[in-house]
């Protein structure tokens, strides 16, 4: 089975092909933009993304919608991480943290797959912003953001180790058990 993935990020196919294709479910990049509507959450964002991309786009596909809650910013960036990645980048927010003591974060994902109807999945980590970057791999906060438990920044580990603990590692999780399950 072929699978779209609407996404103008390819780290996230990345990281979506390691999940879905051992259950032979092949992932397709798919680069239609769709709005991201000005809400609460994420879950509101993804949902609305899916029903617009729905109208438009007449096969099985999902989305993930994503952001970094940073605690001792009241959850600032959260649903506005995309503008804030573009506009402030991870300096910027390196520097809203400077002498900031309570450093907790979490990431989280919403997947929304549409097979006529819609389906959410989602995952969360707990981690926190380190005083500056580190590593190159993943992308967008990854070198700012350390998982709770690991020495490593998301950007100093492989695919394969972010998957395993990361937000959308987790929604992929509980999306490939449901397609395992529903896709029979
Ligand atoms: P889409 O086209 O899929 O929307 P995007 O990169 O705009 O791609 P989001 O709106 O979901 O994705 O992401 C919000 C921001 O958070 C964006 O700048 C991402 O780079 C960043 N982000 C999302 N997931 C991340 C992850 O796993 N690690 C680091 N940064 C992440
Ligand atoms: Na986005």
């Amino acid at each position: 089975m072929r699978l779209a993935f609407i996404t103008s990020n390819s780290g996230k196919v990345m990281e979506a092909r390691e999940y879905l294709e051992p259950l032979g479910i092949e992932v397709y990049q798919v680069k239609i933009g769709y709005p991201e509507i000005q809400a609460d959450t994420l879950e509101e964002v993804a949902e609305y993304g899916a029903r617009w991309i729905a109208e438009r786009f007449k096969e099985p596909f999902f989305l993930d919608d994503s952001g970094l809650f940073i605690e001792a910013l009241n959850g600032f960036p959260g649903v506005y991480s995309a503008y804030v990645y573009r506009t402030l980048g991870i300096r910027g927010i390196l520097k809203l943290m400077r002498g900031v003591e309570n450093r907790e974060a979490y990431f989280k994902s919403v997947i929304a797959y549409w097979d006529g109807e819609l389906h959410t999945f989602e995952g969360r980590v707990d981690g926190e912003i380190t005083t500056e970057p580190l590593g190159s791999g993943g992308f967008g906060f990854d070198p700012i953001f350390r998982p709770e438990g690991f020495e490593k920044t998301f950007a100093e580990m492989t695919t394969e180790e972010k998957n395993r603990i990361s937000h959308r590692g987790r929604a992929l999780k509980a999306f490939a058990t449901w397609l395992k399950e529903n896709l029979k």
